[in-house]
Parts: C-alpha cells; structure tokens; sequence
C-alpha cells in the first residue's frame, strides 16, 4: 500500500483497520478521543478507499453514521471515545436502534494500560470508580461486543458488523479494551481468525408458498384491501415492488412515518401517511378497510392513533402481517395470518397469484372516494407582515422538489406540517428521523445524504430549536465540500412545544438568532427570506451555488401545528 512496507509485527489497530477495509466500509465518521485518538493513524495509509470524516461532535457523527446506514444498507461506521460515544453519540445510536439501521460503533473503555480500576477520570470500564460503557451500549444496541484480547478486537468487529447488517438491522458496537488497540497482535495458533467474508453471507428464508397461498385467498375478495407499509420496505426494491403491487389490484397503500413517500403519494393507490401527524385520507382507509395487510411495519401506536378501538379492528377486519422478524408479526395487534419473510420477497411471490384482479377497478374507485373526501390541509394562509406561514413553506417545498432532490426533516411543528400536507412525488425523496425523532437530526442527516448521493440537490426543512443544536454540521459541509440546503423555520421558539401551551407560555421562546448569519460565519452561504417567494428564489439559487447554504426563513409563531394535525 502506497510502497509502505507492512510492519512485521501488526498491531491491533491495523488489524481493526484491515478488517475495516475487507468488510468493504467506505465512510467512519467521528470526533475522536483517546482509543479512537491511538488507532487514528493506521487509518492514514488506507484513506482513500476509507475515508474518515471529522465531524464536531459525537452527536452529528453518530447521526451521519446512521443515515448512511439507513441510505445504503450497510452498517454506517461511528468512532468515539467510551464516555462520549456512549453519551453525546448515543443520540445517532438510539435513532439507528429505533428506526432499525445498520449501524457499526467502535469505542473503547477509555482507560490506560493498567489504570482501569484507579477511578481515573473518564474511565468507563465499569469497575468501581468508573462508569460502564458496556452497559450504557447494551441498552441500545442489538449487541455489544467487548474486546478485552487483540484477536477479540478483529472477531467482534466482523461479528457486529454481521450482527447490525442482518434483519431486522440496527446498531451493533465493538468495545475495545482501550491498552490492547496499540498492543502487537501476539502469535496464537489455538485462537484462529478468518476472513471476514465468510461471516456475512447469509441465504435469508424465502416466504413460505402455502402461507403465501392463504394471504392471496384472503385478498381475492377483498373489497377495500389496504396495504399498511412501513420501515422495511423504505429501499429502491421494497419500493418498486410496493407500488407494482398496489398498482395490478388496486391496493390502497397507507404508510408509517419512516416508510412516508414509498410510492408518489399524488398517484391513483396511495392514501398517505398514518396517524395523528399523517392524513386523514390514510386514517380514513385503515378505518374503512375490510383487509389490512401490514407489510414490514411494526404498528407503532404513534401510527396507528394510539391502538383506537376504531381504527384497526381485530376480529372485524381481516388482517395479515408480513415482517422479517417472526416477533413483529402479531405483536401489538393479534392477526389472522402471520408471515415471516423479507417484504420484498414476499410481494413478489404474491404478485404470482391472483389478489382479485376483476375487483381492481371498483377498488380504485373506492381509493378516489377517499381521496375526495379528504384532501390535505386547503385553508388559505395568512401570515403576519413580513413573515411566512408553516403552510406556504410547504407549498413552496412541494413547487420546488423534482426526483433529483432529496428531503431531510427535523422535529417539531415545521415537520408535522410537511408530514400532513406535503405529497411527495418521488419514492424514496424523504429521509426521516423515524426512531427517536430528536431535534438536530436533519441538518446532519442531509449531510450525510449528500455524501451517499452527490449527484442529488439536498435540502433540509427543520425548526430554528433543532438546527441551533447540530449547526456545526454545516462547518464540516463546508470542509468536506457537501453543498446541502438547510431551510431553518425560525419561529424565534420552540413551536410545537408552545403551540401545545397555548396561553401559559413558559420556556419556549428564544432570543432573537440570525441563522443566515451564523452560516456566513462558517463559510457557507446564507439568506434570509420573509416572503414565499423570497424563499423560492433561494432555494433555486442554494441549488446552483455549489456551496452549502443556510435559508433563515421568517416563521409566523401562530403558524401552530394544531388545526393540521388528525387529532
Ligand atoms: C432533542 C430533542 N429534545 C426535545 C424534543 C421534544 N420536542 C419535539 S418538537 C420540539 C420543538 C421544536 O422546536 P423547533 O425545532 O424550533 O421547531 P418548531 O416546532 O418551532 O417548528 C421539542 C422540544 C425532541 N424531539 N428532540
Ligand atoms: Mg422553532
């Protein structure tokens, strides 16, 4: 490599680095810190194929990590240090843990060689005087592993990143005794180490025919048969295969909030997206449905308006589940058929069989009915001189996306806007913080978006509260050359928290903050807009420039979230 010669003895930490490379790992984000500090350099020779991103905190590398996890379904690799990586970089971990995305996380015990049990500060080794970086990574990981030899070191990190990329997929971390990362690998011949490669195969299996068969019988007749899909069908093939689906029969097809825009939700099948913060054209169906057909989602109440009597009706309606995992499929509701398999395979065994073609038009018919009678939010809107309604940001959004954007959102009243009143054209357009829905995710999560893909223009909608916590990201767009638009709704508070309190205001509102001129200060460019239209000129303007760009956007305060929403 590069005519270095190899070192004759190899370290941990070039064996972590080789086993990085063999599992074909393009991107490790991280702000690092003593273990990751000692293995840094061994990362300098392969950087190339490798390539480390230094973000400015644990919390926008872990969140980079797991949106690249969730783009491209390998693991997203994040790197820190035991106390932070476990604290400030859970909030990537727990999004990857809730939102199932693959997700490697290296860290160590952050100790010195022989001082562990010293009580040394920010040791996490879990002995007395320390705090536990195991235990903390066990609450949100699939697994943990600990790696207290050199060879353990190689082997966890092929066996969590096997651990992380297998359905249902999520978060696996890799705890290094922090001595042994500098340590030589000693010769052993009891203790063998294989390539990584034989580990990570694995024939998934396929849907079982019969049960296949009883789902197909149980559609043939189905009048308003709805397909409820979610998470595990949010990837170019569960899309595609979703949409042929719905499109033969004439499926209704109703989303969860992860899996929102898996098909254009302007086209003929689709109903929306679920819930409280979706529209009430999905919740209208799901209520009005004779079939349900839950395909890769797990029923989140948040979703499903708080298990509603009304709503899913078990014993009234007829109800299949698909999901990878044998333990989703009639966990929160009981089902009449449960199937375990990958969604994508299971729609395309289904699509062999007859689901009641002759009924295709009337239900067709029976979609548009309930499209009619539910459009998404149509008042006018009025906002206060000199600023821009929640709603005509969205209608600038929807005028604006073509299928070469990508969206990211953030929390907050900004998102539940766009969640009920924006359709989205272009499957696969939206990214979304799905699993813990923290403030600060969508600026990072557009950056790491346009790292997986350069060749789309990335904008990301979020509230003024969520871009102050993560707006570092948009330094290291700037050194990593990562042209993203961050649209910030600055509302001068916590909107959705302060719509929720109506007259008794207290804690929710900030002091004034220019973010366009915050965004100047790190090298980006930054715009400030007060009208509809002044907004979609810069955006149009973001999209040409090449340089990262900050749109502070004045948002009426009274623009609520309350009379959109499906309460
Ligand atoms: C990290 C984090 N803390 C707290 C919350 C709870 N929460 C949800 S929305 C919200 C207000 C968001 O304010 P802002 O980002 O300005 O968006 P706005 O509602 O004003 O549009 C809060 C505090 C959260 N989702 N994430
Ligand atoms: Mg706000």
């Amino acid at each position: 490599m590069d005519g270095i010669a190899a070192p004759a003895a190899v370290t941990t930490k070039r064996a972590i680095v080789d086993t990085l490379n063999e599992l074909k790992v393009d991107y490790a984000f991280t702000l690092p810190g003593l273990g990751v500090t000692w293995m840094l350099d061994e990362f300098y020779q392969t950087r190339k194929q490798l390539r480390v991103i230094l973000a400015r905190g644990e919390q926008v590398a872990s969140i980079m990590a797991q949106v690249v996890g969730r783009l491209t379904g390998k693991p997203g690799v994040y790197m820190g240090q035991g106390p932070f990586a476990s604290t400030t970089g859970a909030f990537g971990i727990l999004e990857a843990y809730f939102a199932g995305s693959p997700m490697l996380v290296l860290t160590d015990t952050s100790c010195y060689d022989g001082f562990g049990m010293y009580g040394v500060y920010q040791t996490m080794t879990g002995d007395y005087g320390a705090a536990d970086v195991r235990a903390v990574m066990k609450t949100m990981t699939k697994s943990t592993y600990y790696a207290t030899e050199p060879h353990e070191a190689v082997y966890a990190i092929q066996q969590a990143y096997k651990q992380a990329s297998l359905p249902r997929q999520g978060p696996a971390a890799v705890v290094l005794k922090s001595p042994i990362i500098r340590r030589e690998m000693p010769q052993q011949s009891r203790v063998q180490l294989y390539p990584a490669q034989g580990y990570q195969a694995v024939a998934m299996p396929r849907p079982d025919p019969q049960a296949v068969e009883a789902l197909a019988n149980m559609l043939a007749d189905a009048q308003r048969p709805v397909l409820i899909v979610g998470n595990g069908m949010q990837n170019p093939r569960g899309r595609k295969l979703v949409a042929q689906l719905a499109e033969k029969f004439g499926l209704a097809v109703a989303t969860s909030y992860n899996a929102k825009g898996v098909v254009d939700e302007t086209s003929a099948i689709s109903v929306g997206m679920l819930g409280t913060w979706g529209m009430k054209s999905a919740n209208a169906a799901v209520k009005a449905a004779d079939t349900l057909v839950v395909i890769g989602a797990s029923l989140g109440a948040d979703y499903i308006r708080f298990r509603d009597p009304d709503f899913i009706k078990p014993g009234v309606q007829r109800i299949a589940h698909i999901d990878v995992d044998p333990r989703n499929a009639g966990w929160v509701y009981p089902v009449d058929l449960a199937i375990c398999a990958d969604g994508g395979d299971a729609i395309e065994a289904l699509l062999q069989h007859d689901l009641g073609a002759g009924l295709r038009q009337a239900r067709l018919d029976w979609i548009a009915d309930v499209q009619a009678a539910h459009p998404v939010f149509d008042q006018p809107t009025r906002a206060a001189e000199g600023m821009v309604h929640n709603a005509e940001v969205i209608e600038v959004l929807d005028a604006f996306l073509t299928p070469d954007d990508m969206l990211t959102l953030d929390a907050g009243t900004n998102r539940i806007w766009a969640t009920t009143t924006l359709k989205l054209r272009t499957p696969g357009q939206l990214v979304v913080p799905g699993g813990i829905g923290g403030m600060g995710w969508g600026a990072p999560a557009a950056a790491a978006v346009k790292l997986v893909h350069p060749e789309k223009n990335v904008v990301c909608l979020t509230g003024d509260g969520g871009f102050a916590m993560t707006m570092n990201v948009m330094a290291t767009c700037v050194q990593e050359n990562l042209p993203i638009t961050v649209v910030v709704a600055n509302n001068s508070g916590l909107g959705m928290v302060r719509d929720n309190l109506k007259d008794r205001r207290i804690a929710v509102d900030f002091s004034p903050t220019d973010f366009a001129q915050i965004a100047r200060g790190m090298g980006c460019r930054g715009v400030n807009a007060n009208t509809p239209e002044q907004l979609a000129a810069a955006l149009k303007e973001a999209r040409g420039s090449g340089i990262p760009t900050v749109i502070d956007v004045a948002v009426d305060p009274d623009s609520s979230h309350v009379g959109v929403s499906d309460y």
